[in-house]
C-alpha cells in the first residue's frame, strides 16, 4: 500500500502540473481527491488495518493528500495569472503604433505671475507670508482704522458670514483685501518688518473686464525707524521696472484708504490703447494696479507700536491686472474661464 500511495502522489502531481486550464485542473482534482478517488478509499480503509500498519499508512496517506492539495492551489494560481485565449485575442497590443504623449500639467498664469511678483520683492529683502481667507471683521476693518458704521466700509462690498451658522459670536467675512494681514503680522512681530502676502480676496461686486468677485492681491508691508514715502516710491518703481522694463509709464495719484496717510494709487499706461483711452481702461489711458500709502499712526498705535518712533509703508496690488498689462490680456475673465487655448499660451 505504501508503494501505491507513492505512485498515486507522483501521478497526481504530474497530471496537475500538466493541466492547461481550469477545467483540466478540476478533472484532476476530482480524480485524485474526489469521493470515488483511490486515495479517499485508502483513507476510509485505515480502520481495517492492523494497529502496527495504521499509523504509518495513515501518516503517509495524509501527506500525499496535502501534497496534492498544495499542488492544485499552486497550479490554479499560476493558471489565473495567464490571460485566457479570449482575452489574448481581443486585447492585442500593437507595438508598431506611435505612443501617446502624456499631457503635462502646468502652473496657472496667475500662479506664475504671483510667484514672479513675490520673487522680485524677495530679492529686495521681503519675506513671503500667507493668511486666512475667512477673516474677523476686526482684522478686515476695525483694526485698519475702519470702525463699524464708518462710511469707508462702502469701499468694499463685503460677503458676510452668518455668525450663527458657524457658531461664533463676532462678525466674520470673506476678506475683501489682504490688508488684514498687516495687523496680524504687526501683532506678532517687532520692527523691522518687510513682508509680502499673496492671497485670494472676495467682493460682492459687478464683474466686468477688469473686476472679478474673487480675485488675488499681494499685500506689501515695511515698518522700521525712518521709513519714508520715498522708500515706498523707490520700492514700487523698482518692482515695475523689474517686471515691465524701463520704458513703461507709471502714475501715482492721491487716493484714500483709512489705514494709510497719505494714500495713493498707482497705475501703468494701458497697453491696449497706449494711453488714448479704451473700454478696458475706462477711457482713462491708465490701468490701476495697486493702492498704497504710509501706515496710519492709528494702526501703528493699535498694534502697540510707537508712531513717534516707527513708520512704515504698505501696498496692495492686483496680480491679475499686472498679468493683463504684461501679456496684453484685455479681459480679466479669461483667467478663470477654463479655456485651454488661453491657458496653454502660458507654458
Ligand atoms: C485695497 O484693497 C487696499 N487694501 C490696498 C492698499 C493696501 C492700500 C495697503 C493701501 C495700503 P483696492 O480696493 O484699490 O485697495 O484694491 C487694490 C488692487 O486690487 C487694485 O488696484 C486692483 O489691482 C486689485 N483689485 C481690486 N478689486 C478687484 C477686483 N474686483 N478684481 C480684480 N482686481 C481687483
Amino acid at each position: 500500500m505504501r508503494q501505491e500511495l507513492e505512485d498515486l502522489r507522483a501521478a497526481a502531481l504530474d497530471q496537475i502540473q500538466q493541466s492547461a486550464d481550469a477545467a483540466q485542473l478540476e478533472r484532476a482534482r476530482v480524480h485524485f481527491l474526489g469521493r470515488k478517488a483511490r486515495l479517499t478509499a485508502i483513507l476510509r480503509q485505515l480502520v481495517t488495518l492492523s494497529p502496527q500498519e495504521r499509523p504509518v499508512i495513515g501518516l503517509l496517506a495524509n501527506q500525499v493528500k496535502q501534497a496534492i492539495e498544495a499542488s492544485i492551489t499552486a497550479q490554479r494560481a499560476s493558471l489565473e495569472s495567464i490571460p485566457s485565449d479570449d482575452v489574448l485575442a481581443t486585447d492585442q497590443i500593437d507595438i508598431t503604433l506611435p505612443g501617446r504623449r502624456p499631457t503635462l500639467g502646468r502652473l496657472h498664469p496667475l500662479t506664475q505671475i504671483m510667484r514672479e511678483i513675490c520673487q522680485v520683492f524677495v530679492e529686495m529683502g521681503f519675506a513671503v507670508i500667507e493668511g486666512p481667507d475667512v477673516e474677523w471683521d476686526y482684522y478686515n476693518f476695525e483694526a485698519l482704522n475702519i470702525p463699524e458704521d464708518h462710511p469707508a466700509r462702502d469701499m468694499w462690498d463685503t460677503f458676510w458670514i452668518d455668525p450663527a451658522s458657524i457658531s461664533v459670536d463676532k462678525p466674520m467675512l470673506l476678506r475683501t483685501h489682504t490688508s488684514p494681514m498687516q495687523i496680524r503680522i504687526m501683532e506678532q512681530t517687532k520692527p523691522p518688518i518687510r513682508v509680502v502676502v499673496p492671497g485670494t480676496c472676495y467682493r460682492y461686486e459687478a464683474v466686468d473686464a477688469s473686476h472679478e468677485s474673487q480675485f488675488h492681491q499681494i499685500e506689501g508691508l515695511a515698518v522700521d525707524e525712518g521709513v519714508t514715502f520715498a522708500d515706498l516710491k523707490g520700492t514700487l518703481y523698482t518692482f515695475v521696472q523689474r517686471l515691465f522694463g524701463k520704458d513703461r509709464k507709471i502714475r501715482f495719484r492721491c487716493d484714500y484708504f483709512p489705514f494709510v496717510e497719505p494714500g495713493v494709487d498707482m497705475s501703468i499706461d494701458c497697453f491696449r490703447c497706449k494711453g488714448a483711452g479704451c473700454r478696458l481702461c475706462k477711457e482713462s489711458g491708465w490701468l490701476e494696479i495697486l493702492g498704497a500709502g504710509m501706515v496710519h499712526p492709528n494702526v501703528l498705535t493699535r498694534v502697540g507700536y510707537d508712531p513717534a518712533r516707527y513708520s512704515g509703508f504698505a501696498f496692495g496690488l492686483g496680480p491679475a491686472r499686472v498679468a493683463m498689462l504684461k501679456y496684453g490680456i484685455d479681459d480679466i475673465r479669461f483667467f478663470h474661464g477654463n479655456d485651454l487655448r488661453f491657458l496653454q499660451q502660458f507654458p
